[in-house]
């Protein structure tokens, strides 16, 4: 396993609309998998899609266990979701491609998820609550779109210009 870079805004990476696997979940896809909780748990987060570590395939990860419980790692091959519900509700998010930013977006309250699992095999469930809330935000990350996409464009371009600017102080401190 290993942790890898976590790709930051304005990298047009992000913006990349991720493909499906093809050929079933392989030990490559689980190997990705595996890095990219590995890099999911140091950054800490409770999710990452696989175009933040720049692969854009459609395959996220998440764990929604709270701090100092067992960890409940998920694993989600060619994820697809259905909101359930017009009820809609808001949730401060943030985002390890957009460090240090948080803003309020609203969204679906319940979805169905059919996804593959770990082993390749088909799961269709309801997310409700903050699985209904990172699932959507991760959907987003393979549509190459960011949460901050949701906000003013004054807030987006703030938010950019303020990720740039601790990048660039960042950068003078260890040069
Ligand atoms: O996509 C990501 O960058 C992972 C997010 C997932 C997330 C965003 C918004 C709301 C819920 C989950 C990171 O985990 S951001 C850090 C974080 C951690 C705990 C709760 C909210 C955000
Ligand atoms: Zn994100």
């Amino acid at each position: 396993m290993a942790i890898r870079e976590i790709l930051t805004v304005p990298d047009p990476r992000l913006k990349e609309v991720s493909k499906p696997v093809e050929g079933g979940v392989t030990d490559e896809i689980r190997a990705l998998m595996d890095d990219m909780l590995e890099t999911m748990y140091d950054a800490p987060g409770i999710g990452l899609a696989a175009i933040q570590v720049g692969v854009p395939l459609r395959v996220i990860v998440m764990d929604l266990a709270k701090e100092g419980k067992e960890p409940q790692p998920r694993y989600f091959v060619n994820p697809e979701i259905l909101p359930l519900t017009e009820d809609m509700a808001p949730y401060e998010e943030g985002c390890l491609s957009v460090p240090d930013i948080f803003d309020e977006v609203e969204r679906p309250t319940e979805c169905r998820v059919r996804y593959l699992d770990y082993d390749g095999f088909k799961v269709d469930e309801v997310a409700t609550g903050m699985y209904a809330v990172c699932i959507q935000h991760e959907m987003d990350h393979l549509e190459g779109t960011l949460f901050i996409d949701h906000l003013s464009r004054l807030k987006r371009q703030r938010a950019i210009d303020k990720v740039k600017k601790a990048k660039r102080l960042h950068a003078r401190e260890s040069a």
